[in-house]
């Protein structure tokens, strides 16, 4: 059947790669429409040679769509997604309103394609931090078993959106020109406090919970447990701004059931999985990082060292293009699944 295809937070960060996703798949589809707040309402936007004109996210906009790709934040998540599902859509939602919710897939294709199955009408697509974690974790956890997981990420500014980016650019420029400037967004716009960015290092994502862990943290370990299916998992996480615009490093160690597995095992193993690319070459300088991995769908990895001290645990290093297969990409990616699989 022809697709009609909704793409609501077309004017985002997450939402332009939605559509050069979608462009640079070829994800066939009949009909388009470009949904955003009513502050881009006629806005037109060209895609695939075509003038789009964007139009307020409202609930009789999703008459006759068949997938609704959300990235509009979790609140226009909360009031519209729903709304897309009663007028017959299957929504795939790139924001945290549903991950945790049992009647939800959270989905990682390479992971977890056959959550699909189970789908009520949403489905939700996991935290740019967690997709490639978990991608990196899942080829290695089928050979050893997963145990112990611990992370701490270099998050790029693009994971707070757009203005998030101007933010970075305004301030590096004042810094460079000695002029004054007032941070507005970062660390979190829904926080008390706002700090400088630019030639910094902010240990908060998102806002702080009671346990003293912030809630991007939280999604970090609670997320990899769900998507793979891994309840027991001891996993925890520090995530950190850097003055990066696109692409989030990760620093991990893990710990596995099984040990004796040589660094070379490990690289074998993950040059061999669906979605990887491994660049780990020390004595050529070769490992992954966000400028070289912008505008790639893959997850890199690097730096593997085997702990010194312990035979079952490794130390990695994760870069991926948080707009892509951190957002965008994963969701056209589940998209794709559910063609595969009759779903959709
Ligand atoms: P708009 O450009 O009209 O504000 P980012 O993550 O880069 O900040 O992008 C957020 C996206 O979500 C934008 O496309 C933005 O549209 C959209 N958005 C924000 N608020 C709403 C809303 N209330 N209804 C629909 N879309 C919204
Ligand atoms: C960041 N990971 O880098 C966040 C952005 O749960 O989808 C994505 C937030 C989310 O700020």
């Amino acid at each position: 059947k022809p697709l009609h295809i909704a793409v609501v937070g077309a004017t985002g960060a997450v939402g332009q790669q939605m559509l050069n996703t979608l462009e640079q798949k070829n994800f066939p589809f009949e009909k388009l429409t470009l949904l955003a707040s009513k502050r881009s309402a006629g806005q037109v936007i060209e895609f695939k040679g075509q003038s789009y004109t964007v139009q307020e996210a409202v609930p009789e906009a999703f008459a006759g769509v068949d997938l609704a790709l959300f990235s509009a934040g979790g609140s226009v998540s909360n009031a519209l997604a729903h709304e897309a599902v009663k007028r017959g859509a299957i929504v795939v939602d790139n924001t945290s309103a549903f991950r945790m919710d049992p009647n939800v897939p959270l989905v990682v294709p390479e992971v977890n394609e056959n959550d699909l199955l189970d789908h009520k009408g949403i489905i939700a697509n996991p935290n740019c931090s967690t997709i490639q974690m978990v991608a990196a974790l899942q080829p290695l956890h089928e050979k050893f078993g997963l145990k112990k997981v611990v992370v701490s990420t270099y998050q790029a500014v693009s994971g707070a959106g757009a203005k998030a980016i101007e933010e970075l650019k305004s301030q590096a420029q004042a810094i460079l020109e000695e002029k004054a400037f007032t941070p507005e967004i970062l660390p979190c716009g829904a926080d008390k406090k706002h700090y400088q960015i630019a030639f910094n290092a902010i240990p908060q994502i998102d806002l702080f919970q009671d346990n003293g862990f912030t809630y991007e943290e939280m999604k970090m370990m609670n997320e990899t447990k769900k998507i793979m299916h891994l309840d027991d998992l001891h996993i925890s996480a520090t995530c950190v701004r850097l003055p990066v615009v696109t692409g989030h490093s990760e620093s991990l160690y893990a710990e596995f059931e099984k040990g004796g597995a040589s660094v070379q095992e490990i690289r074998e193993i993950l040059s061999d999985a669906e979605g990887i690319t491994l660049q780990d070459n020390p004595e050529e300088q070769i490992y992954p990082m966000p400028a070289s991995a912008v505008g790639l769908p893959d997850v890199f990895v690097g730096r593997i060292r085997k702990d010194p001290d312990n035979d079952h645990g490794f130390h990695m290093w994760i870069v991926s293009d948080n707009l892509l297969k951190g957002a965008a990409w994963n969701s056209v990616q589940i998209a794709e699944s559910l063609l595969k699989l009759g779903l959709l």
